[in-house]
């Protein structure tokens, strides 16, 4: 099976992307942020990134989390605190069509499931391959693999990602295997590489992990956006990482995406939820 990551430049219609992400699980959008807001992002990345410690983030899962992300890779969240690049981030206009395509039918409005700096040191091994919806391994099992889209991800470049430094590997096609517990094997996969500002986009389905980080003294500088259904808990706890304080500025959407909005299920059926009655008190 002769397997093709897709890319297509920023200015391609909406149309266009969703076609591919739809057909292979997943697509580079290149130049999807702007390079000057990259670089913003990853000067402040670099320079939050000297209070962690490699191998030190767990995803909450103790040893088998240090495993799933690596003993030399940094990893942390709630960006918004070190940058602000961080929030014109969450207001890009093509990763929110997207998103909105892709995951309104199934919900009224998405959040932030993760925003996360993810720095994979030199001589890291290959993370195991997954599926970004295995998080709701109950949810994901309706009706797989033609159920509902759960979660709509983005690897966003900080700099110029490379096979040997450890891009993203995907198995385009695997969002429509017939075994939800198949990660095929390594040689299937094939590395997403980026220049600064490109994003790889793909759904929760698709089959992926972070590369091999084969240098001796270079980092892989990239980040991780994603988008969750609103009426699920996300990965990572945006609404209590944010004071309200904090967020008084910020548009609508960034207060909804971080959860300091209410949930409102229309156009669906369902119940309000997430409710906020602080303003009352
Ligand atoms: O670091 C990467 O390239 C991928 C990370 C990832 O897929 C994850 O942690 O869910
Ligand atoms: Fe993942």
């Amino acid at each position: 099976m002769a397997l093709e990551l897709k890319r297509i430049a920023v200015d391609e219609s909406i149309e266009e992307m969703l076609t591919v992400i739809k057909a292979d699980g997943g697509v580079i959008i290149e130049g999807l942020f702007e390079t000057g807001l990259i670089s913003s992002m990853r000067d402040d990345i670099l320079a939050a990134a000297k209070n962690f410690k490699p191998g030190a983030a767990t995803q909450g899962l103790g040893e088998l989390g240090k495993k799933f992300v690596g003993h030399n890779t940094i990893r942390f969240s709630s960006l918004g605190k070190i940058s602000e690049a961080f929030f014109d981030m969450l207001e890009n206009p093509i990763f929110a069509a997207l998103a909105d395509n892709i995951l309104l039918p199934n919900c009224g409005s998405y959040w932030v499931n993760t925003g996360q700096a993810m720095l994979i040191g030199p001589g890291s091994d290959a993370q195991p391959m997954h599926r970004d919806c295995n998080n709701w391994p109950i949810l994901s099992l309706v009706d797989w693999p033609n159920g509902p889209e759960i979660t709509l991800s983005a690897m966003i470049g900080l700099d110029s990602v490379t096979e040997e430094l450890g891009a993203t590997r995907v198995i385009p096609g695997s969002h429509r295997w017939k075994d939800f517990k198949d990660y095929g094997t390594p040689d299937m996969s094939i590395p997403a590489e980026l220049n600064p500002g490109d994003a790889l986009i793909y759904s929760g389905k698709l089959v992926h992990g972070g590369g091999a980080n084969c240098t001796k003294n270079s980092w892989r500088l990239a980040m991780h956006l994603s988008f969750v259904l609103g009426w699920i808990v996300p990965e990572e706890s945006s609404p209590i990482d944010y004071s309200d304080e904090e967020l008084a500025s910020k548009s609508p959407r960034v207060q909804r995406l971080l959860g300091h909005r209410s949930y409102d299920p229309k156009p669906h059926f369902g119940g309000g939820l997430w409710l906020r009655h602080a303003d009352q008190i």
